[in-house]
Order: structure tokens, then sequence, then C-alpha cells
């Protein structure tokens, strides 16, 4: 835990309490703050009461004396319409800041490299800190990858944070000046929460905002967005460098095919990164390759980590390979969008899909169908999207997902074609069935392991 020293005998109010805001309170307490706290959800209060907050209503606090409102992430003061604290906090003069900008002050000597875009930004964030890693450097890896900052160990000038930020939390950052900042890509995401999408630009272009000459910039340059953000921070301090996948004259490093090619020489071949496949994965490894570079690490380290790199959860895990079928979990996948990135990389694909749909279901995935052996169909909107498959893929309405990982299994098996994937890619939020799409993809890894350490006819060996 990081105390928050700085803050010592001043009263804050911690909004939210959450992962993030419960870690906050901690480290307030212990540094020497008074803090008051609250969230609208009563068992979470109860949670932090328990830990020497004082639990007060926003309603009920006297705003001229508190010093900071520290606001949850997930919480609006902006769009679609402020959280009555941020309303009272505003009015009252009282600075809105987030668990990021606290531990900013308390470690103002450590190295911070800090990721965003609109995706693959957990998976670049933990292969930095993989990097990090295999090159025996001290690293701390998190934010809105799942650890709080605030849960972190204190690092000095020796040590480096390695932080994923979302677009809520680089809001509630004023004073972030990473030494090495990423912006991945930009697409729509959370436009009711920035009040469209000129808004959310602005929350994601933050991270540049306080660098200066010695620092890096690395921005991905294939959407107009994001190559739009990499000419307005041109003008300034930082040291730029354009990542692509296009034959783009402009880009200082490009991922080609599964290579990685720098001023038109190659520097590095992704082919034995299996863990990391498809275009999306081919950009976040040229983003880490070009932090972890700018961070002092060597080539060939860079390229020993990325080939052991072991890959997130529940994001085209691969959980086995056997007798030629690779099986893979990405319940992350909970729109077309996210499926797409899966289909594009694997052909055949035996593809269980369904759940609770999102609008424009997967309609938009007709280009991938061809690559679709058989689709095997789940949850709540099996139905809707065996009608957008209609005769074009083969399918078969399973109902749970146990059902559909036997049904896949047993076809794969008795087919044995070349290449062939089990893919759970979803297209569809997971809350019809489970509690959120890491019960699921937990689920389908349990599945497929005890399927595959079975004998061929389904059956355990003795
Ligand atoms: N709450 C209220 N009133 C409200 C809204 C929420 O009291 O009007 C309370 C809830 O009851 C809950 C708390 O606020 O107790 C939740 O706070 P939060 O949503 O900010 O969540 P945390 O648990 O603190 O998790 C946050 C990030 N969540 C969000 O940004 C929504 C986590 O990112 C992050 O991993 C974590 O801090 C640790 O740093 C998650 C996320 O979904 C993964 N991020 C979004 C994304 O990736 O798209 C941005």
């Amino acid at each position: 835990m990081i105390p928050c020293h700085s803050k010592s005998g001043k009263r804050l109010f911690v909004m939210g309490l959450g992962l993030s805001g419960l870690a906050t309170v901690e480290a307030l307490v212990e540094g020497g703050a008074e803090v008051l706290a609250w969230d609208d959800n009563g068992e979470r209060r109860a949670s932090a009461g328990r830990r020497d907050a004082t639990i007060a209503a926003p309603d009920s606090v006297d705003w001229s004396r508190i010093d900071y409102l520290i606001l949850s992430p997930g919480i609006p003061h902006t769009h679609p319409e402020p959280h009555p604290a941020a309303r009272m906090a505003k009015a009252a003069g009282v600075p809105i800041i987030g668990d990021v900008e606290l531990m900013l002050a308390e470690c103002p000597d450590a190295r911070v490299i800090a990721i965003t875009g609109t995706n693959g930004k957990s998976t670049t964030t933990a292969l930095i800190g993989h990097i990090f890693e295999t090159a025996g450097k001290k690293a701390e890896v998190g934010g809105n990858l799942g650890t709080p900052v605030l849960s972190f160990e204190p690092l000095g000038a020796d040590g480096t944070y390695i932080l994923e930020l979302s677009s809520y939390q680089l809001e509630l950052t004023p004073s972030l000046a990473p030494e090495i900042a990423i912006l991945l890509n930009i697409s729509p995401d959370h436009l009711d929460r920035h009040g469209g999408l000129r808004g959310y630009i602005e929350a994601k272009t933050r991270i540049f905002a306080n660098q200066t000459a010695g620092d890096t910039a690395i921005v991905g340059i294939d959407d107009t967005e994001a190559a739009a953000v990499a000419e307005r921070i041109d003008a300034q301090a930082p040291k730029l460098m354009r990542i692509s996948g296009k034959d783009n004259a402009a880009a200082d490093l490009r991922y080609s095919g599964a290579s990685l090619v720098a001023c038109g020489k190659p520097v590095l071949s992704l082919a034995p990164a299996k863990t990391l496949p498809g275009d999306h994965n081919h950009q976040n490894a040229a983003a880490a390759y070009a932090a972890c570079r700018a961070a002092g690490i060597d080539a060939s380290v860079i390229a020993e980590a990325i080939f052991s790199f072991p890959g997130l959860a529940h994001r085209q895990e691969l959980v086995t390979e056997r007798d030629g079928i690779r099986y893979v979990n990405d319940s992350k996948a909970t729109n077309a969008d996210a499926a797409e990135r899966a289909l594009g990389c694997y052909d055949p694909i035996y593809w269980i899909a369904g759940g609770r749909a999102k609008e424009g279901g997967i309609a938009p995935l007709k280009p991938y169908f061809p690559r679709i052996r058989h689709a095997f169909l789940i949850g709540e909107s099996a139905s809707s999207f065996g009608e957008t498959l209609g005769d074009a893929v083969p399918h078969t309405q399973c109902g749970t997902l146990d059902k559909a990982v036997d049904a896949a299994h047993h076809m794969a098996r008795k087919e044995h074609l070349r290449g062939a994937t089990l893919l759970l890619s979803p297209a569809a939020a997971s809350w019809d069935q489970f509690d959120n799409f890491e019960q699921r993809g937990d689920r389908f890894r349990d599945q497929v392991l005890r399927l595959t350490e079975m004998g061929d006819g389904g059956e355990a060996r003795p």
C-alpha cells in the first residue's frame, strides 16, 4: 500500500467504495488524513466503515471544510449528469481528483509509463509489465487493469509504475506527466460519460498533456482520430513514435505481417509470439516494444519476453492445444466488435457464441462467416444469432455453455480439420447465465480441460 502522507491532517471525502475506493480509504487513513466516505450501495458502505472512515452522505457534509473529493472512476462528474457529491464539491470549489492523482503525489521520483486507447490497453500494459519482469526491473503494474494504484508498493527513482488508464481515470489525474505515454487507438466508447466523441478524445489526449522535452509519446495512427491526436502533439515537445499496421510512410514503427519494422528494417519477428495472434495484438506488441526500447531495455530481452508472454485470461487465452485443435477462451468479447478480432485470427472455427445480445447482434460479423465451420449457440440471443447465421453457417442451438463446449469438442475431434480452433468468443454479454465474463470464461476453461484430459470418447482415462 502507498500511504498518502502528503494528505496528513487534511479532510477528504471518498465517493465510491469499490476496488479503488476501498484502497483509497486505507491509504489515506494510513497517511494520517481524516476520511469521510460514501457509496450509494449500503453493503459497500459497511465495508468502508471497518477501515476507520466516517460514513457520511454527501448532503450531510459541510463541503466548505473538505480539502478534496476523491471520486471513483465509474462515477460521473460531468456527463450524463454529475453525481450529487461532485455537484456539491464543485459548488464549494473543492478539487475533484482520483486515486491515480493521489498515488503520483506520494512517489514523485518513480518513472511512469501510462497506456490508454479504446482497445488493447490491458494486453499492452500486462505485456510491458512482463518485459520489465523479464529484464529484472522493479515495477508495479495495474490501474484500470485491476490492481488499484494505491495498493502498489511505494517506488523510488529505480522503480516504474506501468499504468493502464481509462478515459475516466485520465479526467481525474490533472498532474499526470508520464515519461512514456501510449495511445493505441480511438473508436467511440463511453460517449455518455464524456458528452460525445469530442469529450472522449479530449479525455484520452490528456495522457500527453504534461509531457516535456525528454518524454516519449507513442501513438497508433491507423484510425483517423488517433492520427489527428498524433498531428496535434507533434507540435509539442515529446519524442513522438508513430505506429502503424499499414504501409504508411509517416510510421516510425510498423507491424507488417508478423514482423516489426523500424526505419525500413525488420527488428523483430512476432511469429513465435503464440499468445499474441492477429493484427490488433501485433499493434499491442509494437507499442510495448517501442515503450520498452524508450525505457532502455535491450531488444533481445524484449523479444524473449514477448515470446514468453502468458497472455491475459479471457482475451484470446490459449487454454490448451490438443491433437491439432486449439481451444481459445475469448469470453471478454462481449460485443461483435471484440469478437471480430478473434474471428479474424483463426480458420476453420468451431464457434461458441451467444448470451445477452448487444445492439446489432452479430450482423457485422458476416464477412467472417466463411471461416466458421459450425456455430454452437447459447443464452438469450441463441435464436436471433441463429436467424442471422441462417443458411450461411451450420449451427446448433445448445442452450448452455457446457452443452456447447461438449458438442463443439466432439465435432472438432471427429472432423479432424487442419488448423481447427474451438473458440468461445460470445459477441454478447454474460449476464443472462453468469455473473460476469470472467465466470463464463472460467467455466469454459474448466470444461475444456476436463474434456481434453479425457480419452477420445469423452470418458475419463483410467
Ligand atoms: N457507485 C456509487 N454511485 C454511483 C456509481 C457507483 O456509489 O452513482 C459506487 C458503486 O456502488 C461501487 C463503486 O462506486 O461500489 C464502483 O466504483 P467504480 O465503478 O469506479 O469501480 P471500482 O471497483 O473502483 O473499479 C475501478 C475501475 N472501474 C471503472 O472504471 C468503472 C476498474 O476498471 C479498475 O480495474 C479498478 O478501479 C482498479 O483501478 C474496470 C472498468 O470497467 C475494469 N473500467 C472501464 C473499462 O475498462 O471500460 C473504464
